[in-house]
């Protein structure tokens, strides 16, 4: 289907009644529903789908810059812009995948994109809904052109909370993180849990590839898993920030926690020919 934009939206669904909706533009998952209908991602109510700014909510691409670290605009241009349909996906080693629970998708540079970033490369991103509802994200980013290159690459992901005072991170105890609320200094993770009382904007570094995030009052827990994406971004942008967020409702704060997997601290470097494969996955279980 096609939204108010004209933009191509695929649906995924799989027999357990879980469904995912995925933009093509920025390769963005928008929507990602239990089997009971329940929408698991934020996706905020002043949101504008207008191309080439990304939707406020689901799961942003940010490629091939995370932030302002570096020249290109804030996280990169992969987000703002239109995938395809990828024609020639790899295999799918996936015993149980129907066909309507995947898409995959291809980003290639124009010439028009190559003055801005000069690299030749293949962003081929899978997006697929396992058998028992886990949400999966597979990039796999080659470099086709014929000098080295770098890149960041975070998944934005807004989960939906009942309420930020109710939401803990575990997983992320005695860690580093560069703290963007502080010039990106690097700081020592204290606590047990996190929690959250005020705006937090942090990347943790050498994080584990399962972290969990508790919603206790919806009695759900996130769980996510990772591979190839060493750091976790953790963000909320409390009631200032939200306030000056023109895409984000003044009290919509409180009903989102970003924790996205990512690779930042150390920026991926690919030689000519090399390609490097990042996965999330992502699961909603109701809490023990
Ligand atoms: O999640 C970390 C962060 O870099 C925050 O500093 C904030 O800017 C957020 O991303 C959202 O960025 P965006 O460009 O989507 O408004």
């Amino acid at each position: 289907t096609k939204d108010k934009n004209g933009v191509d939206l695929v649906t995924l669904q799989n027999p357990r009644g879980f469904s995912a909706q995925v933009s093509l533009h920025g390769g963005q998952v928008l929507s990602w529903k239990n089997e009971r209908g329940e929408e698991l991602l934020f996706r905020s109510s002043k949101a504008n789908s207008k191309p080439p700014a990304a939707v406020r909510g689901g799961i942003p691409i940010c490629f091939p810059q995370f932030g302002n670290r570096g020249s290109l605009e804030q996280h990169g241009f992969a987000r703002n812009k239109i995938w395809e349909i990828d024609n020639d996906p790899p295999p799918l080693h996936c015993k149980d995948c129907d066909r309507k629970a995947f898409i995959d998708m291809l980003l290639k540079p124009s010439e028009e994109d190559m003055k801005i970033w000069p690299h030749r490369y293949e962003f081929r991103l899978r997006v697929l809904l396992t058998s028992d509802g886990a949400l999966k994200l597979i990039s796999r980013i080659r470099n086709i052109g014929s000098k080295v290159f770098s890149f960041s690459i975070a998944y934005h992901t807004y989960f939906s909370v009942s309420d930020i005072s109710e939401v803990r991170v575990e997983g992320l105890e005695t860690l580093d993180y560069l703290d963007n609320l502080h010039h990106k200094e690097r700081f020592t993770e204290q606590g047990d849990a996190l929690t959250f009382e005020t705006e937090v904007d942090r990347v943790y570094v050498g994080s584990p590839h399962i972290i969990g995030v508790f919603d206790h009052e919806k009695k759900r827990t996130f769980l996510i898993r990772k591979e190839g994406l060493p750091d976790a971004v953790v963000w909320n942008p409390w009631e200032k920030k939200a306030k000056a967020i023109t895409d984000m409702g003044d009290e919509e704060y409180r009903q989102t926690i970003c924790v996205d997997g990512a690779a930042i601290e150390k920026p991926i470097s690919l030689k000519p020919g090399e390609e490097w494969t990042g996965r999330l996955e992502l699961s909603a279980l109701p809490s023990i």
